[in-house]
């Protein structure tokens, strides 16, 4: 199964951890996917891999590859690449800069212009905070954002009772590809027999936010 796989690589590379980190939402948390720390050439073009994979599976439409600064910049620029290497999808893509430039070229958007369908290429969504900040970037520059990729789907509530992901599906209208998701952990855990300790300190955390 791909999501196992490519979560047994996140552990393998200590891209995800157990432990008890702040999460930007203030939630505490007994586990945290570090995206940063595929830090490697061959992190990139495995990483690229799988999310291709994740988005040729789920037959998403989309014209344009979005990365969102900073953490958002690699991972477009390695998925385009993978989607054109292993699937022959050669598709424009483009990313944001955080500050605004006033001499050369000008503008907040570099690469391809920001424009027709596009996919989102981000890290992880928890309460759907980031998501929502890219998909207004996308929107100002009159492009239509239809959809997000994923490494990580942690399953938590957004502002509301419901998913985040819900949120982002209905209230944005956008579908979310996801590569692997808190259950693919939880069942991974389970399956293996690994760190039952954390097993449970996950299965608390996903009682208490998860839907
Ligand atoms: P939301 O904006 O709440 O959806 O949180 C998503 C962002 O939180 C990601 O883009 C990361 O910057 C950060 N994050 C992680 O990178 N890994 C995690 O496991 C959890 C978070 C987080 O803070 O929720």
């Amino acid at each position: 199964m791909t999501a196992h796989a490519f979560l047994e690589y996140a552990l393998q590379r200590d891209v995800l951890r157990f432990g008890e980190f702040t999460l930007k939402s203030g939630r505490t948390s007994p586990y945290f996917f570090n995206a940063g720390l595929f830090n490697r050439g061959s992190d990139l073009a495995r990483l690229g891999e799988f999310y291709a994979q994740a988005i040729v599976d789920s037959g998403i439409d989309f014209d344009l590859i979005f990365g969102p600064a900073y953490k958002g910049i690699p991972l477009a620029a390695a998925v385009a690449e993978a989607l054109y290497r292993d699937h022959d999808m050669d598709r424009p893509w483009a990313f944001n800069r955080k500050e605004a430039k006033d001499h050369g070229e000008g503008g907040n958007i570099v690469g391809a212009p920001l424009e027709g369908r596009v996919l989102i290429v981000d890290d992880v969504i928890t309460a759907g905070t980031a998501i929502r900040e890219s998909v207004d970037i996308i929107r100002a520059a009159g492009a239509s954002p239809v959809g997000v990729a994923i490494a990580l789907d942690r399953e938590e509530r957004g502002a509301g009772d419901r998913s985040a992901i819900q949120e982002v599906e209905s209230d944005l209208g956008m579908q979310v590809v996801r590569v692997a998701r808190l259950t693919d952990l939880v069942t991974l855990l389970e399956q293996t027999g690994r760190a039952p300790e954390h097993l449970d300190a996950l299965r608390a955390y996903r009682a208490e936010y998860g839907v």
